[in-house]
């Protein structure tokens, strides 16, 4: 993983590239007790061993992790279980929202001089992790505490150049430590709100303008991760979000998963809640080109018992993959275009009813 130029002589990131389907990537925190405010814990605490086998045998090729479950200073130990269990890093993540106290002032965008400058280097210390021990496919950026409360908390327009900024700086020290040809792409996913009320960047067109408020030269290296959830939550139809920052050039990542509206991250499985979504979400995925790692970011259910660690994921890679049979089964490509192009729309929910249900 890396970047090599474009036949116009822009670094564009080199993902690893598989057929649709055939890899999947989970994290380790998307198994585990359960529990939280409203709800009691489940099942027992697994050793890492057990996490990953239990990622294994649910289907997934890849993990990925945050650095407070996996320290720098622990990762070759744990890149050795990884191997172990036959798995490879798909992503890792500087977590900038709960390790200290100075995240609970948001990261890249805060109005602290502090919080900006630990994001700066947490990120840059995960990044090295991610290239020289994981060999990680992608560095994600997940907003989380970057945004404000509530009227004037924050100088707005400072705040999303700020953002812009850190990012920069980044990807300035990626570029001298390692070159872009080692250069980790790193992906933005957004988030409207949860932990903070106004989460920055909310969705794929703030990410976007985010990183057209970066210096020019470091553009190329940062692009997105949408997470379906999170766009449900900020009022976006997941797929047409994906075809934005396709448009850009911007899909280096995705999270799948599921929610039931504009409520709070249910991080659901993918296709459980709406089978009509994972549907037109594979297509889109197929009709963008997408070969990377299909990435699910799922929690168990409150009643899963022990022996169901897992099943949220691998019902996804499950779901996932019988949307995949009704595309390549059902969807006839040009007459799907044809009726588009008609705009007729009738015939549109007919056809697309008629996919999903078989009928
Ligand atoms: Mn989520």
């Amino acid at each position: 993983m890396a970047f090599k130029k474009n036949s116009a002589g822009q670094w564009v990131p080199e993902l690893p590239e598989y057929q649709l389907g055939e890899a999947f990537g989970a994290g380790v925190w998307n198994i585990g007790p359960g529990g939280g405010r409203f709800a009691p814990a489940m099942r027992p605490v697994l050793s890492l061993e057990e996490t990953l086998a239990h990622l294994k045998t649910s289907g997934l090729t890849h993990v990925e992790f945050h650095d407070t479950e996996a320290e720098p200073a622990d990762a070759e130990k744990i890149m050795t279980a990884v191997n172990n269990a036959g798995l490879k890093v798909s992503m890792c993540t500087a977590n900038l929202f709960k390790r200290g106290p100075e995240f609970a002032n948001g990261n890249f965008g805060s109005e602290v001089e502090h919080s900006r400058k630990e994001s700066v280097r947490r990120t840059q210390e995960y990044i090295r992790t991610g290239i020289e021990i994981f060999n990680a496919g992608v560095y994600v950026y997940w907003n989380s505490s970057n945004g404000f409360g509530g009227p004037l908390m924050v100088n707005y327009k400072d705040m999303f150049q700020r953002t812009a900024d850190g990012l920069n700086e980044v990807v300035a020290w990626m570029l001298k430590e390692y070159g872009p040809e080692r250069a980790l792409p790193i992906a933005i996913e957004p988030k409207p709100n949860e932990p903070v009320s106004w989460g920055v960047p909310a969705d794929c067109g703030e990410a976007l303008a985010i990183i057209g408020l970066m210096e020019p030269e470091y553009q190329p290296f940062v692009g997105t991760n949408l997470e379906t959830c999170h766009s449900l939550m900020a009022g976006k139809r997941y797929a047409a979000e994906l075809g934005l920052a396709a448009a850009a050039g911007k899909v280096f990542y995705v999270h799948l998963n599921g929610g039931t509206g504009l409520k709070f991250d249910e991080d659901l499985a993918f296709g459980d809640n709406d089978f009509g979504v994972a549907v037109e979400t594979v297509y889109t995925l197929q009709e963008v080109g997408y070969n990377g790692v299909v990435a699910i970011d799922v929690q168990p259910l409150n009643t899963d018992t022990p022996d169901q660690q897992a099943a949220s994921l691998g019902r996804s890679i499950r779901n996932f993959k019988r949307a995949q049979q009704i595309c390549t089964e059902r969807i006839d490509a040009a007459k799907l275009q044809a009726l588009r192009s008609t705009a007729n729309r009738a015939e549109l929910s007919e056809y697309f009813v008629s996919i999903v249900s078989g009928k």
